[in-house]
């Protein structure tokens, strides 16, 4: 049964199972916390073609070739830059997408990711 036909709001909901009906918070409903973000970060090395990490914020992080250059020669001077901040999920798939394809082009190429 739902609990909107019954005239409470879509926070509610009710359940019977003996007979007695209870209406109780509806969890589901209520817990829309926001997820806990990571930040995605590629580290420099020395050996990487700057090309490569050019290609790969494009790629991966749908930059622009602009805005993919200036972040690779921050990685390049900095040492490390973020690429971009997502829920743990996606952050774990860039990570490995970015992996495998460094690895399958034989580039040392690290990229990690770290709690905001
Ligand atoms: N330092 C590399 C070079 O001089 C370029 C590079 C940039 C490598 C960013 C990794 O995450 C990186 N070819």
């Amino acid at each position: 049964m739902t609990a909107k036909g019954l005239g409470y709001n879509r926070a509610m909901s009710i359940s019977s199972t003996d007979g007695q009906i209870r209406a109780s918070p509806d969890k589901s409903a209520t817990d829309i916390r926001r997820p806990r973000l990571y930040r995605v970060v590629l580290i420099n090395d020395d050996y990487t073609p700057m090309d490569f990490v050019v290609d790969v914020l494009e790629r991966f992080f749908h930059m622009e070739r602009v805005s993919a250059t200036k972040i690779m020669l921050l990685v390049h001077t900095q040492g490390r830059g973020i690429c971009g901040v997502y829920p743990r999920e996606i952050a774990e798939t860039k990570v490995d997408q970015v992996m495998r394809y460094a690895r399958r082009h034989q580039h040392p190429l690290l990229c990690v990711m770290e709690k905001t």
